[in-house]
């Protein structure tokens, strides 16, 4: 993907994305994928993992990504507020269904994979932590390294750390959400639903294809990421890997197959 600097991006109209550039960060990937399937076009701006990107703060106020910059219109970094601003440019293909006993179930399940301790947060805690499992010292010796010095590092952990559990209890948390959406996958398709939520696709459907990378990744040939994340996102541990049923990674090539397109470009 061809990325603007921030300079190039900050006085374009209409819609302009932060992005992590050239990795597969999940909530970005998660918004990119709903605006394919929305149709709306955006302008891609880079950002750089777990650098200082200054000039982004400057003009967003926010370091990180994604981050939706829509004409003048205050920042959007939540999964949700860059939800709600696609369902408002382009109404006629919903991720969201109308009736509000059906939006619970799709905003619940989105935020149990998206948010704060959901299943990407409780995963990212557990990278680099003994709950992850063991790395095989033969791969990590043949592996590329992230460009990070002991600052960056330091500014990613202040980041993310801090939650209502930590990486002892990221695995459990996370094979929870994984039962949940098993159990949800298989009531809907004794009901002939091949979707979480109803009859049709929804937001949860996109978050969770996207957010699987940090069950299994993609394999590299549609999904070029760097080894060295690659190994951290494959590392899932025994609990999680306990939890882990195919019916999951079915719904993900499902999705993918029928609505989104592949290979991810980043
Ligand atoms: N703000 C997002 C989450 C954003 C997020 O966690 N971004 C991470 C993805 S791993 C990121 O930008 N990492 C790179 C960095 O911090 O430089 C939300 O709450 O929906």
């Amino acid at each position: 993907m061809n990325y603007l600097e921030v300079a190039e991006a900050k006085d374009l109209p209409g819609l302009r994305l932060v992005l992590t550039a050239h990795v597969p960060g999940p909530w970005g990937e998660s918004a990119k994928k709903i605006l394919e399937y929305k149709r709306i076009r955006y302008a891609p701006v880079a950002q750089y993992a777990a650098k200082a990107n200054e000039d982004l703060v400057a003009w967003t106020g926010v370091r990180n990504a994604p981050n939706a910059m829509y004409a003048d219109e205050p920042p959007r970094t939540g999964w949700y507020d860059i939800l709600m601003l696609a369902e408002r440019l382009a109404p006629e293909r919903p991720l969201l269904p109308t009736a509000s006993e059906d939006r619970v179930q799709v905003l619940g399940i989105s935020a149990e994979i998206c948010s704060e301790w959901g299943f990407g947060w409780a995963r990212r805690l557990m990278m680099g932590t003994p709950y992850a499992g063991t790395p095989d010292p033969v791969r990590v010796a043949g592996l590329s390294r992230p460009p990070w010095t002991a600052e960056d590092i330091a500014r990613m952990r202040a980041g993310y750390s801090a939650s209502v559990g930590g990486p002892a209890q990221a695995p459990a948390r996370c094979a929870d959400i994984l039962l949940m959406l098993t159990e949800r996958l298989r009531r809907q398709k004794a009901r002939g639903s091949p979707y979480l939520v109803g009859e049709t696709i929804t937001a949860c459907d996109i978050y969770w294809t996207v957010f699987s990378m940090a069950l299994e990744p993609l394999p590299p040939a549609v999904n070029p990421m760097p080894d060295w994340m690659r190994m951290s996102y494959e590392m899932i541990g025994p609990v999680i890997e306990a939890a882990s049923d195919p019916i999951l990674l079915t719904h993900r090539d499902f999705i993918y197959a029928r609505h989104l397109s592949l290979p991810l470009d980043f």
